[in-house]
């Protein structure tokens, strides 16, 4: 699955961006919203990603990059299939979280930055729907792949066999066609699309979709 990370579009051409990426049947719209503490960057306030919700159809990814985050949870409301992240180092009730996310009515996600170590999340494991492992440090767009993330993706897949979960990993950052073979032959079954491979200055972005799209099969059958 292809989830559209929102705040690398052309914000000048926002509409047209949105009816391209539903026509080639991307599956999420990623939200990132940042707080200037937990990472340095600010983005994506409510106002903003409500007026984005009311003129698509497409199912949204929030990524909370804030410290605390169940502070501003209310903030989000859950609309059918929507998925809620919250950064495990973000979160003094990390448990806790996880089920009022849930509680909410959104799948619940957990997102883990690269120095976290999978040990981690042992206990709270079964609570989630989702589990994205950060494949550059969050923040800013336009980073380059922490290449130790590929092997973090593969031991989660391999947790999650031997665990028997039916949790979905997700990917963010750096998602282009060097990295998505590997990416998914790792185990990754969604890939957040940004500004290094999907929404690529002076290429369509049905182009960028058929490339990934491409680049995706090759990563399954290395599988
Ligand atoms: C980064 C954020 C991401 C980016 C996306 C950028 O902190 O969580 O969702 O928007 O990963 O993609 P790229 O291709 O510029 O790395
Ligand atoms: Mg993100």
């Amino acid at each position: 699955m292809i989830s559209a990370s929102i705040m690398c579009a052309n914000w000048m051409r926002l509409e047209e961006d949105l009816r391209a990426l539903e026509q080639a049947g991307v599956r999420y719209i990623h939200y990132d919203v940042m707080d200037g503490f937990f990472v340095e960057d600010y983005c994506l306030g409510t106002s903003i990603i409500n007026e984005i919700r009311a003129n698509t159809f497409l199912a949204a990814d929030y990524h909370l990059m804030v410290e605390e985050p169940i502070r501003i949870l209310r903030n989000f409301t859950p609309d059918e299939g929507a998925i809620l992240s919250i950064h495990y180092e973000a979160c003094r009730n990390l448990h806790r979280d996880l089920i009022r996310v849930k509680r909410q009515g959104f799948q619940a996600g957990l997102v883990l930055n690269p120095a976290t170590t999978l040990n981690a999340i042992e206990y709270v494991i079964d609570e989630v729907d989702t589990i994205t492992i950060m494949t550059v440090n969050p923040g800013f767009k336009g980073q380059k792949l922490v290449p130790q993330m590929l092997k973090k993706i593969e031991a989660l897949a391999q947790l999650r066999s031997r665990l028997k979960l039916g949790f979905k990993i997700s990917v963010d950052g750096n998602v282009d066609a060097d990295n998505i073979p590997a990416m998914v032959a790792a185990g990754a079954d969604t890939l957040v699309g940004g500004s290094s491979g999907l929404f690529v200055a002076g290429r369509p972005l049905a182009d960028s979709i058929v490339a990934m799209r491409r680049c995706i099969e090759v990563g399954l059958a290395m599988r």
